[in-house]
């Protein structure tokens, strides 16, 4: 509550002991809430992720979402904002110490496994003008994931021991959110490349997309993968990447 009432940016933040989805819970309600309302719930009982997959809820963890409204889209903006705000978790997480890393294009990654999703949809009333639901998974205080994702899904205290405050991690990342957002609306992604370069997995390495393997050569100024097949120069800014590891 100090927080939201000291932020310049984040005006409301409810909280909900269970719900379906809060990005569904947000685009139901979106009329009736202000521009840079924050939703979160403790409990999930149909989270998201995106293509209709589904995002599994653990306990003690954070499932949130941001709502940006009246934003005039420029299509071309949305991936990058998704990027920019999983920078921003990373940022905040390498600040606790946690050796996180991002797999584009929106994962958070600990010692090869998944700790965190990104799921951004835009809901538009009138063309081009509307609203971007950012929606935030962070698996955070339990010591295991369930086993069906065990392989591929762990928590930040599995992978340091360590408990983690909550309610200090989502101001920490709001506020790093709010301090940068001036920043990605005057330059853009490419004034976070570098620092995006340095933590994206995908980087220099040979990726799979679609199942054709290629090299990735860079990151782009708006944050798509610059890819390198047979010679050719070819640039990604969606879809699925898998990882070679
Ligand atoms: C994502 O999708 O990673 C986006 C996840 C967004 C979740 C937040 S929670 C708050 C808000 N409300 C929602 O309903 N959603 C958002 P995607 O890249 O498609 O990854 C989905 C895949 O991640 C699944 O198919 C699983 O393989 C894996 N997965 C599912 N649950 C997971 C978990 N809790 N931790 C790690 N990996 C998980």
């Amino acid at each position: 509550k100090d927080y939201i009432q000291s932020s310049n940016l984040f005006k409301e933040f409810i909280y909900l002991d269970e719900i379906d989805s809060t990005n569904t819970y947000v685009k139901q309600n979106q009329q009736h809430l202000e521009n840079a309302t924050v939703v979160y719930a403790e409990r999930q009982t149909q989270g998201r992720g995106r293509l209709s997959r589904k995002w599994v809820d653990i306990e003690k963890g954070i499932k949130m979402s941001i709502l940006l409204k009246l934003i005039l889209f420029d299509l071309e903006k949305i991936v990058p904002l998704t990027l920019f705000t999983g920078l921003m978790i990373n940022r905040v997480l390498r600040k606790y110490g946690v050796n996180s890393f991002i797999k584009w294009s929106n994962d958070i990654y600990l010692n090869g496994k998944k700790v965190c999703g990104i799921l951004s949809e835009l809901s538009g009333e009138v063309e081009g003008l509307g609203s971007i639901i950012i929606g935030i998974g962070i698996n955070v205080n339990t010591k295991s994931v369930p086993e069906d994702i065990k392989d591929i899904a762990t928590t930040l205290k599995a992978e340091t021991s360590q408990d983690f405050d909550r309610t200090r991690l989502i101001i920490d990342i709001l506020n790093e959110f709010e301090r940068e957002l001036p920043n990605f609306d005057k330059y853009g992604f490419s004034y976070f490349k570098d620092e995006y370069k340095s933590f994206c997995l995908n980087f220099g390495k040979e990726i799979l997309i679609n199942g054709e393997r290629m090299f990735c050569r860079d990151i782009g100024e708006n944050g798509e993968l610059v890819c390198e097949k047979d010679g050719e120069i070819i640039e990604i800014s969606s879809g699925e990447v898998l990882m070679r590891f």
